[in-house]
């Protein structure tokens, strides 16, 4: 019998648990040779401002042992041309889209969830309050206060699906979590980027245009399953998990410990088919192991 991969978060329901991780993928059609786009659960667009933002200083990505940094500084071209440019492509497939979205304040990420609610090719949003490489900081999740303050006035203004994706750069996780589903998010969507550094020994400057930038890739996946563990724990709402995930054996990890979905990331850039891989491994392990449903797989860890 073929295992039913199916999960809802909030109403939106997807074929599978598998989703690309905002960033990592472009708005999609940047991979639409590379891998079959409707075998995705959903596409996760990168982050969008209203107003285009030209990104930070070069270099912006570096390699490191087990990992990467980043510090794009959520280059985009604003939200308008995102309608214009990106959302006839989105059209014409069949997986669900997420809408990442990004601001500096309340009213902002406001104003693109109001434009957004129009727009039926998006499915959901996932409000980014965790980005880590922005001056003046864009990292609201980093207090329960103005995670909840953020959350809440996009739940006000979309009856579409509400997702928080959130910063492991905190003290307890679980908390802000908790913020986000008091202030009536759909979802969390949990883990954005380490932030950390590298230095070039020889010129003694930072490796980074930005001097720090954030932390992806196998070399965060123990803290990021660990974190994923502890938000089960405390919510009831559905936890999306992301940090390293390279194959399905790590997904696998992630849903045990309770991610009702998985957000593949930094394995787009080395393995741009990961998804679809990750997606077949999900369904012979629940073959094998006559798992019928995701119901019976999310969150089982037996402790
Ligand atoms: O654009 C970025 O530098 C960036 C963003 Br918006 C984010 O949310 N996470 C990240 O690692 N990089």
């Amino acid at each position: 019998m073929k295992p039913d991969l199916k999960v809802k978060i909030g109403r939106l329901e997807l074929k599978n648990p598998v989703m690309v991780a905002s960033g990592t993928f472009g708005s999609g059609e940047e991979y639409k040779d590379l891998l079959d786009l409707n075998k995705i659960g959903a596409i996760v667009t990168k982050s969008i401002t209203l107003k285009a933002r030209k990104g930070n200083p070069p270099p912006r990505i570096v390699e490191t042992p087990s990992g990467m940094l980043n510090s794009i500084g959520l280059q985009n071209d604003g939200v308008e041309a995102f309608i214009k440019e990106k959302i006839p492509f989105l059209k014409t497939i069949r997986s669900a889209v997420i809408v990442s979205i990004a601001a500096h304040s309340v009213n902002d990420y406001v104003k693109l969830a109001e434009r957004l609610d129009d727009i039926k090719r998006v499915d959901a949003l996932e409000i980014n309050i965790s980005c880590p490489n922005v001056k003046g900081g864009l990292e609201f999740s980093r207090e329960p206060v103005s995670a909840f303050e953020v959350v809440n006035a996009v739940r006000r203004k979309t009856k579409k699906t509400v997702i928080a994706k959130l910063s492991p750069n905190v003290t307890d996780i679980a908390t802000i979590a908790a913020a986000a589903e008091d202030a009536g998010a759909d979802a969390v969507s949990l883990v954005n980027t380490f932030t950390g550094m590298a230095v070039d020994i020889d010129t003694k400057r930072p490796v980074l245009g930005n001097i720090v930038g954030g932390l992806s890739g196998p070399a965060i996946k123990p803290i990021a399953l660990r974190m994923v563990w502890e938000v089960f724990k405390k919510v009831r709402i559905p936890v999306i998990g992301m940090g390293g995930i390279m194959d399905s054996d790590d997904a696998l990890e992630f849903i045990i410990a309770g991610a009702s979905a998985v957000e593949i990331g930094t394995a787009n850039f080395v393995n741009p088919k990961a998804a679809v891989e990750v997606i077949d491994g999900i369904e012979r392990y629940m073959r094998q192991g006559r798992i019928k449903n995701m119901k019976e797989l999310i969150g089982c860890l037996k402790v």
